[in-house]
Formats: C-alpha cells, sequence, structure tokens
C-alpha cells in the first residue's frame, strides 16, 4: 500500500522551496511555506509572514494628522496571525538551561515588578566570588610562599577590592542626603469627577509607594538638622505606572523659573573657594543671591520659620509646590495642589537644639524615622487637595503658575482624599533609599503639568542627573525604580541593560512582531490640549512682579513666638554673614514685607533700619486674604497623644526605683519612648535595694535627643546629679528649649541647682510634685502632648 511521506521530509509537498531555505538569515523564497509544514523553521516563517501579511498598511497613518485626531489617538494595528513561535527571537529558545529558568510569559517583562524577586538572602550559605565559585579563605590574599610577594594571578582578592574601588556613586547635586520608607496609600473615596489617575479611582484602593525624605544642600554625609528645606518625595507605583509627587516641606520655592536653579544651589552651597561652609545657608553668598532676587522673600519667610528645622519626617507637612492639572476621563481638566498633612502633627526644634543636636546625633531624624517604623508606630499622612478651575485662577491677585505663590487655604480649601502610611523600613539604604530615582516628569494619565516654568525645567533635569548619578540610561530598571505596572517599549541596549527582550523587533510601527507593542490610543496617557498661541519670548507674566504680599502673609498669620523665631533665625544667618553690605540689602527687601520683622532684625544686627528696597511692582494689588492661621505650625497641634515622644528618666544610685518605674510603665503604655538615663550605662542601684539597668548616659544622650525628662525622687541620687554639670547643662536645655519636666519630691533641688526658678509663676510645662507621684504623671502626660511650652521662652534665654 503506498504510504504518504511524513510532512517533514525535506520538501513539503505543498510548498515549492526547500524546509532548509527559511532557516536562512538572509534572503529567502519568493512564496512562505506551507501553513500545515510542522518545520519549525518552516512554521515560524509561515507565521510571520501570515503577520506581515496582516499589516499591508499602517492602518493608523491617517490618523496621525489634524486636531480632532490628536485628541484622540488610536489604538495601534495589531496581527490577528501572531504566534508565540513567530514573535520569538529564536526557536532554540525551546532548549531551556537552570540560568533562562522558565519560559518567559506572554507578554512579560520580569525585569520590573517586586523586590522581593531581587532580595538576597545569604543565611546558610557559603561565600563565593561574584561568578558565583565557593571561596575557600576570606582572610589572606595569595603569596609565593608566606613570607614571599602577593601574585597577580590572585582574581579573589582582585575581585573584591575592584568591587570595592567603585562602592560610591555621585551623590544628587541637590538633596544628597535623604532617608527613605516604604508604605501605601488609601484612597477615601473616587475622585474620578476629577481625575482618571487610577490611584484615586476607588474608595479603599491601595497603591504601593516608597518615600525620601531629604535636606537640600549637605552632602550625602551632613548632619539632619540644618536650616533647610526638607524634601518630602513620594514614588507611588500605581497599577498604571509611576507617579512621583517630589514635593518639599514647604509650599514654595525660591525662584520663579528654572534658569535661576542652579544660580541659587551654587549660591547656598559650600562657597567654592574653600567649600565651606557645610549644610548652612548661613553665609555671604546665599545672602547676597536671595537679596537679588526679591521674588525669595516669602521662601525665606518659610526658611527662617522652624519649618526648616523639623522636630521629625513624621511631624512635617508636605506639598506638591507647583500647580498640576487633573484631567478626567472626558477629558476635561482642574487645576490642583497638593498638601500632606501629617496625623501627628506639625512640630519643629529650636534653633539652639537643633545646632547641639548636629554633634549629639547627626542622624537625628533618619534614626526617628527608623525607629519609629520598627517600632510599629507607622508614621501617617493625608492627602489633600485644592482644586480650582483655570477661570477661578485668572481671578487671583497672584499667578498660580509662580511657584513663589500659595493659593491661601481660605481661598480655595484643601480637601482630604487619601492616605499614605510608612509601615516598612528598606532592606538596604543603597539599593533602595541611595538609588531611588525620583521625577518630576513621571506622571500618569489624569495627572499633567501646569506650564509653571519652574515646572518645566524639572520636567527635563531630574532624568537627566540620573544619568549620570546611576550610570546609564536603563536605572529605571534597578528594582526600586521599576514600576510594578507592566514595561514596554522599544528602548534598548545602553549600560547595565537588564531586560532580555525575546524577539526581533525594537521599532514601531511593525508587522514582523505582530505590530506588538502598539500604542494604547486613548486608554493610554493623553497630554491635556491646553491652548497656546503666543509669540516665543523669555520674559515673566506681570503677576509674578508682586513679591511681598505673602511673604507679609506668612509672617502676619504666625503666631507670637514663631514671629519671634522667624527674626531670630534672620538675625542668626545675617550675623554669619560678613559683607556687611549683603546684610543691609537683606533688611532692606524685608521692611517691604514687614517693618515689625526688618526693624527686629536690624536691632538684633545692631544696624540702622535701611531704606525699604524699591519694588518691582510699585502699586501691588490687594490680596484676597491678610491672615491665613492654617500657615502657623501651631494649626496642627497633632492627635493629643504622647505616642513615640522620647522621654529620659534620669537615675543614678540612690533613685526612688518604684517611682522611678512606675512612671516608666505608665509612660511606657502610652507609646512613649522611655530611657533611663544614668551618670553612666550599666545597673545602678535604687533607693529600695534594687536595680535600674540605665540604658543610656548623660554624655550618650543628652537632653536635646528628648521630648521630656522625669526626674525622680531619691536624696543620695539627688546630691550626685547635683554635683555633676552634665546633669545640670542636661535639665538647662530641657528648660530653655521649653520641654517638659517633672521633679518629684527633692528633684526639685536639683532644678534650682541648674539655675530653673521652680516658684516662679505659671509654666504648665514645669511640674513639680511634693507628694503623689500618680497624679503628677497624668500632668507630666498632658504637658508633653503639648510638645513644647514657649510660653516659658525670653530673649535672650534666661537659663
Ligand atoms: Fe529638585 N532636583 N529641582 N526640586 N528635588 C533634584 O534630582 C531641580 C525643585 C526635589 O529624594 C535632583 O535626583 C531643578 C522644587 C526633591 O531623590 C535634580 C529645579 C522642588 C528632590 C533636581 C528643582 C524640588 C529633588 C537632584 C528647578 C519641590 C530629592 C538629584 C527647576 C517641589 C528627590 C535628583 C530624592 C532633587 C532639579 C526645584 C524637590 C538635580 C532643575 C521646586 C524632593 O534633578
Amino acid at each position: 500500500m503506498p504510504t504518504t511521506p511524513p510532512p517533514t521530509g525535506k520538501n513539503h509537498p505543498k510548498q515549492k522551496s526547500a524546509d532548509s531555505a527559511y532557516k536562512n538569515t538572509d534572503s529567502g523564497p519568493a512564496l512562505p511555506p506551507d501553513p500545515g509544514n510542522p518545520d519549525p523553521a518552516a512554521r515560524k516563517a509561515s507565521d510571520t509572514a501570515g503577520m506581515a501579511k496582516d499589516m499591508p498598511f499602517n492602518p493608523t497613518k491617517p490618523n496621525e494628522h489634524g486636531h480632532e485626531n490628536a485628541l484622540s489617538p488610536l489604538r495601534g494595528a495589531t496581527s490577528p496571525s501572531a504566534t508565540r513561535e513567530a514573535l520569538a527571537s529564536t526557536p532554540s529558545e525551546k532548549n531551556q538551561t537552570a540560568k533562562y529558568g522558565d519560559a518567559a510569559q506572554p507578554g512579560v517583562n520580569a525585569a520590573g515588578g517586586s523586590l522581593n524577586r531581587v532580595r538576597a538572602d545569604s543565611a546558610e550559605r557559603m561565600l563565593t566570588t561574584n561568578q558565583g565559585v565557593t571561596i575557600s579563605d576570606n582572610q589572606n590574599s595569595l603569596k609565593a610562599g608566606l613570607r614571599g610577594p602577593a601574585l597577580l594571578k590572585d582574581f579573589i582578592l582582585r575581585e573584591k577590592l575592584t568591587h570595592f574601588d567603585h562602592e560610591r556613586i555621585p551623590e544628587r547635586v541637590v538633596h544628597a542626603r535623604g532617608s527613605g520608607a516604604h508604605g501605601y496609600f488609601e484612597c477615601y473615596e473616587p475622585l474620578t469627577q476629577y481625575t482618571r489617575a487610577s490611584i484615586f479611582a476607588e474608595k479603599g484602593k491601595i497603591t504601593p509607594v516608597f518615600v525620601r525624605f531629604s535636606t537640600v544642600a549637605g552632602e550625602r554625609g551632613s548632619k539632619d538638622t540644618a536650616r533647610d528645606v526638607r524634601g518630602f518625595a513620594v514614588k507611588f507605583y500605581t497599577d498604571e505606572g509611576n507617579w512621583d509627587l517630589v514635593g518639599n516641606n514647604m509650599p514654595v520655592f525660591f525662584i520663579q523659573d528654572a534658569m535661576k536653579f542652579p544660580d541659587l544651589v551654587h549660591a547656598v552651597k559650600p562657597e567654592p573657594h574653600h567649600a565651606m561652609p557645610q549644610a548652612a545657608s548661613a553665609h555671604d553668598t546665599y545672602w547676597d543671591f536671595v537679596s537679588l532676587m526679591p521674588e525669595s522673600t516669602h521662601m525665606l519667610m518659610w526658611q527662617m520659620s522652624d519649618r526648616a528645622i523639623p522636630r521629625s519626617f513624621r511631624m512635617m507637612q508636605g506639598f506638591g509646590v507647583h500647580t498640576f492639572r487633573f484631567v478626567n476621563e472626558a477629558g476635561e481638566s482642574v487645576f490642583v495642589k497638593f498638601h500632606w498633612d501629617p496625623k501627628l502633627g506639625t512640630h519643629s526644634l529650636t534653633w539652639d537644639e537643633a545646632v547641639k543636636i548636629s554633634g549629639a546625633d547627626p542622624d537625628f531624624n533618619r534614626r526617628d524615622l527608623w525607629e519609629a517604623i520598627d517600632a510599629g508606630e507607622y508614621p501617617e499622612w493625608e492627602l489633600g487637595v485644592q482644586i480650582f478651575t483655570e477661570e477661578e485662577a485668572e481671578k487671583y491677585s497672584f499667578d498660580v503658575l509662580d511657584s513663589t505663590k500659595i493659593v491661601p487655604e481660605e481661598l480655595v480649601p484643601v480637601q482630604p482624599v487619601g492616605r499614605m502610611v510608612l509601615n516598612r523600613n528598606p532592606d538596604n539604604f543603597f539599593a533602595e533609599t541611595e538609588q531611588v530615582a525620583f521625577c518630576a516628569a513621571h506622571v500618569v494619565p489624569g495627572v499633567d503639568f501646569s506650564n509653571d516654568p519652574l515646572l518645566a525645567g524639572r520636567i527635563h533635569s531630574y532624568i537627566d542627573t540620573q544619568i549620570t548619578r546611576l550610570g546609564g540610561p536603563n536605572f529605571h530598571e534597578l528594582p526600586i525604580n521599576a514600576p510594578l505596572a507592566q514595561v514596554h517599549n522599544n528602548q534598548r541596549d545602553g549600560m547595565h541593560r537588564q531586560a532580555i527582550h525575546r524577539g526581533r523587533v525594537s521599532y514601531e510601527p511593525n508587522s514582523l512582531g505582530g505590530g506588538c507593542p502598539f500604542q494604547a490610543g486613548t486608554a493610554g496617557f493623553v497630554s491635556f490640549p491646553e491652548p497656546v498661541q503666543q509669540d516665543e519670548v523669555r520674559g515673566k507674566p506681570e503677576k509674578f512682579a508682586e513679591h511681598y504680599n505673602q511673604a507679609r502673609l506668612f509672617y502676619e498669620s504666625q503666631t507670637e513666638f514663631e514671629q519671634q523665631h522667624i527674626a531670630d533665625a534672620f538675625r542668626f544667618e545675617l550675623s554669619k554673614v560678613t559683607v556687611a553690605a549683603v546684610r543691609e540689602r537683606v533688611v532692606s527687601m524685608l521692611r517691604n514685607a514687614s517693618e515689625e520683622l526688618a526693624g527686629k532684625v536690624a536691632e538684633g544686627l545692631g544696624m540702622p533700619m535701611p531704606d525699604a528696597m524699591p519694588k518691582a511692582l510699585e502699586n501691588p494689588p490687594a490680596p484676597e486674604v491678610n491672615q491665613s492661621p492654617r500657615l502657623s505650625l501651631m494649626a496642627r497641634p497633632g492627635d493629643g497623644g504622647i505616642r513615640t515622644r522620647k522621654v529620659a528618666i534620669m537615675i543614678a544610685p540612690g533613685t526612688d526605683g518604684a517611682t522611678a518605674w512606675a512612671i516608666a510603665n505608665t509612660l511606657q503604655a502610652q507609646g512613649a519612648v522611655v530611657r533611663f538615663v544614668g551618670p553612666r550605662i550599666g545597673p545602678l542601684a535604687t533607693s529600695d535595694g534594687d536595680q535600674i539597668d540605665a540604658d543610656a548616659s548623660l554624655e550618650n544622650q543628652p537632653a536635646v535627643l528628648f521630648d521630656g525628662v522625669v526626674l525622680p525622687d531619691g536624696a543620695e541620687a539627688i546630691t550626685m546629679l547635683s554635683a555633676d554639670g552634665r546633669a545640670r547643662e542636661f535639665l538647662q536645655d530641657q528648660y530653655r528649649h521649653c520641654k517638659t519636666i517633672l521633679a518629684l519630691g527633692g528633684a526639685a533641688q536639683l532644678l534650682s541647682r541648674s539655675g530653673i526658678d521652680v516658684e516662679a509663676g505659671q509654666d504648665p510645662g514645669l511640674i513639680v510634685a511634693a507628694g503623689d507621684a500618680t497624679e503628677a504623671t497624668q500632668q507630666f502626660i498632658q504637658a508633653l502632648a503639648k510638645h513644647r511650652h514657649f510660653e516659658r521662652e525670653t530673649q535672650p534665654p534666661n537659663v
């Protein structure tokens, strides 16, 4: 009986060319192979031919033209006959090796996604080289004889040293010092009326975030408590791509146009001839520059206020600064400003305290964030938005495209839209906090830019700087930067490329990749079609010329002691300036914002009042709002509790142990962090014959690191501490920095010996109790929850 030859022969009966013709990488037969040919190369060629045929021309081409089409781009064309095989780089992909692992999942770019994918855990593993070769001896280099020369062929030593030699990467040109944490954002209610951004789509929707807080001017290893703006950068890993809200803890900025940013940064950084001072604006070049840039006056008020020395990252607000746009599904847009409000309230340090903390613990804010998260005290902020229309903005006395202006909350209230919780510290500082790359250009569908000229520069600058800092164009593939949303495009190659792209196509349009990846059309990011028809010019809108109304508003809206702190800060900073004319110029500028403030500063510097600086706009428009109490730190006292407040219980041999323990337990039950601070660490005998093991000493944990102090009774201890200058200094600082102090029984003497007047009038933060400690402890808790007692403050400090 005649048999039909199997269809895998050299020539498939229905095709006119040899099977081998489809294995060539150049040239080929005129006709595709028979679709029924099971030979892998022939099948791939047949499928490829099918895909190409599906696209006889580029069907979306006509839609690339015209205004209407621009508003509704089409989804890209794809080939119905695309098969897995046709899209492969090579038919040999079926030969998996252990290195390749499992086959690529259709449509998946595994270079992105979760961090667990790349976490390394060396538990129970032997040491290896970077090539995975196990290392027998990690103590000695290879030598020709025990006393002989080291050998060049010691590849293990050389690999280790070479890697070490390259461990540092350039630091950020600004915001070099930072601290980061992971967490999540939760949406309160759908915001679909205003935005199609997926994170605001549903009530309760959770989006993971990574946040980095930073100082601006100091180098990577500089102190945390410099007087400076704090960066507040949030990366939302949304299901439609990464959205970075790269903001600050102050809602305005120094300058109005990106053109001036390098000048500002050069002025504030250490002076170039001797590289001093580090992490400080108190020097000539800074004040020289800002006093020639009167638009900085408003920001200077914020920078000289206590906002520039936050007690904790957990206790500061954040702001998107610029005006952004929300765009909804129908393509309608409103303007929006973003605000982060901390649940713990807004609290700051005092300047004298900040200076001392710089020495006692330069990692003060970083440690605070880390410890709180590890203790399960997860910091939380509420996200609020101010929403207004373009028509409303037109009517304001200021320009909403001017980043030196706020939109007062009295004019446009802040609506809460969600909350952010930080609940996980990074595994590795370098891999996460250092390598994270925020970018003001990272927006998602539903969020768009306004024409703020400062923002425009930022849209360029961040990616540009990361290319240098992170060594090439592929930093978006670093695990911390990779979105959870899938990444599919035709960008290829470059330093340190991670993704291994399957297939031969890296262009669009294509038919040889089945048209994939294809443009999304209106399902993708569509820029808001803001009408533009103007002359190309270098200039500023007229409203940008008004420089002082909001500086005045900020100053006038502060409480008395906050105003005093602003005056003190100007005085301190300007006293560090060496050129008198620069000082004069600053004070002359301040006269335009507040005569009272200028007068205080001039008086504090021992100089006569200069003439007021001529204004860029002699007849400024009347502001809408003259008082905005929400601008005071006092407007947000927090939830009234003492959770995570740090309390020192000062002990020495002979302390009344029972009372010390009772107070420690009561405070800890309310979430305070208690430390027993002794003349030295280690066990100290108490008056009742027991022991308390001091976990901190007067030397290693000075007063500035605590929010409050408790002095238990105990005659022997009081005598010893009274004779210890460190204990007295501890109490003087607690008192001077307006913190809460509880002295029990004989401990009042210790206060007196420290120069603190225990008899003097009403001071709710100074609790001196002769008898029952229980009631006094409750008083202490209430006072501690207030954070500070500025009623106590005098000029100059009396203690
Ligand atoms: Fe930035 N800024 N910036 N900035 N900025 C950077 O990006 C820049 C501005 C802000 O934790 C750099 O990755 C320009 C305003 C934060 O990693 C750089 C202009 C605001 C961070 C850069 C501004 C910010 C940066 C340095 C004026 C508040 C730290 C390293 C046009 C809304 C992000 C880097 C982090 C970092 C440029 C002004 C916030 C050089 C050109 C206004 C929080 O790209």
